[in-house]
């Protein structure tokens, strides 16, 4: 059901080939998170983040990979030639549940790379020991260890720059203690079958930041960082970058059929909410989108940073050019994003012919497996507003994207986070 959709930034698409060495490199837990052929809850909907970071410091990346049930997370090292052990249980990752995203970062500057995990219920801080095993020190950090919460996306970000890394988590929805059964209402069916119900009649989630106190502690500073004030919205990926080149790190977080939002780092302690202002909470013609995955990079070498983000099947993703680090254009359609209008998750800027331009990478899938069922072509989600005609939504200014200047930096070196379907900004 995943295909990988490769799409080029320049008009000949060069010629390039991938090999799947997933199994023989010893990737071989199975993937599934809740049903297969049929799913009951929107719960089961989400989740399986990955993190790429080398948490052994041996030099090689290892994979974190964020599952749910009937499997449990995994995480996989890298021996060096090309092989991958599943080392989750020894490592001290052992909780199950519904894992979402992963961010990885070292949130006690020790030199080893920590990692945090959303789930549904509530999330959890592994710190590295260093010895190959992780701790879960939620509690001792004074995070929350209970509730329902649902923390969909993450991203670890110094927001007061006092050398400490804090954390962003954004929440999908607040579920309900009895979610409604597939069919039961018309939050409920899809293409006239029974799927599970929402997001459409559960309330939206709102988004919270947990302040590093340098002790092993966090605070929740959610309220008077100002992540509240703009209520909630139906949150996915989530994603930390400085999108107006002030030195302070802003939040750009995808929202599901709720206007996406960014938070601008005002530089003393707070943000302001300015998704609508910016023109990255909607898509061109103001219309909501089913915002999922996010990736971060200067793909026209302006300067600023630019924004990719999935949406839902009959929309196509979308492509937020940074004009000037106040304002962005949405070119999705003049950019050629318009052509595939599949279900996107995963999403990540990457100059795969190493042409110094960054590509995009889409890793696409379906909400419903009913879709395996289904006839015919995929449309946009009941109620969810989502553009459908290319030429209906035309952009009027399809001004052709300014040539860079340099090439594009090399990849960098620090431990690459990607939150649930989301990748780490190129800085
Ligand atoms: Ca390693
Ligand atoms: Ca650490
Ligand atoms: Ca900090
Ligand atoms: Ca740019």
């Amino acid at each position: 059901m995943i295909a990988l959709l490769i799409l080029s930034a320049t008009a000949n698409a060069p010629d390039l080939h991938f090999l799947d060495l997933a199994a023989r490199s010893g990737l071989t837990v199975p993937n599934t998170f809740g049903g297969i052929t049929k799913k009951d809850s929107i719960l089961e909907s989400t989740g399986t983040g990955v993190a790429i970071f080398d948490f052994d410091n041996d030099g090689f990346n290892d994979i974190f990979i964020a599952n749910g049930p009937p499997n449990r997370s995994q995480l996989y090292r890298n021996d060096g030639a090309g092989h991958f052990t599943e080392v989750a249980l020894q490592a001290g990752l052992t909780r199950t549940g519904w894992a979402q995203a992963a961010c990885a970062g070292d949130i006690d500057n020790d030199g080893r790379t920590d990692l945090f995990v959303t789930y549904y219920g509530h999330n959890s801080l592994y710190r590295n020991l260093g010895n190959g095993k992780f701790e879960d020190v939620t509690a001792r950090a004074g995070l929350p260890v209970d509730g329902n919460r649902w923390g969909s996306g993450c991203a670890l970000i110094d927001y007061d720059r006092d050398g400490l890394l804090d954390i962003f988590v954004a929440n999908y929805v607040d579920l309900p203690s009895a979610v409604p059964k597939p069919g039961s209402s018309s939050n409920c069916e899809w293409k006239g079958m029974p799927v599970w119900c929402g997001p459409h009649g559960m309330p939206q989630a709102r988004h919270a930041l947990y302040h590093n106190n340098g002790d092993g502690t966090f605070t929740d500073v959610s309220a008077k960082a100002g992540i509240l004030a703009p209520g909630g919205c139906y949150g996915l990926g989530a994603v930390s970058a400085d999108f107006d080149n002030d030195g302070w790190p802003d939040i750009y977080v995808a929202c599901d059929q709720t206007p996406s939002m960014l938070y601008r780092n005002r530089h003393d302690g707070t943000f302001e909410e300015r998704g609508d202002a910016a023109g990255v909470a909607y898509n061109a013609d103001g219309q909501l989108q089913a915002g999922m995955g996010i990736a971060v990079g200067d793909y026209d070498g302006n300067g600023f940073l630019d924004i990719a983000k999935t949406n839902f099947s009959g929309d196509r993703p979308s492509l937020y050019r940074n004009e000037d680090g106040s304002f962005f254009e949405d070119v999705s359609l003049p950019s050629g994003l318009g052509r595939n209008q599949l279900l996107g998750w995963g999403i990540a800027f990457l100059d795969i012919d190493e042409d110094g331009w960054p590509d995009l990478v889409l890793a696409n899938g379906h909400v419903y497996p009913e879709i395996d069922r289904s006839t015919g072509k995929p449309t946009a989600r009941k109620r969810s507003s989502t553009a459908t005609s290319a030429t209906a939504n035309s952009p009027t200014s399809p001004t052709p994207p300014a040539l860079p200047s340099l090439r594009a930096a090399p990849a960098e070196a620090s431990p690459l986070a990607i939150s649930m379907a989301t990748a780490a900004p190129k800085l």
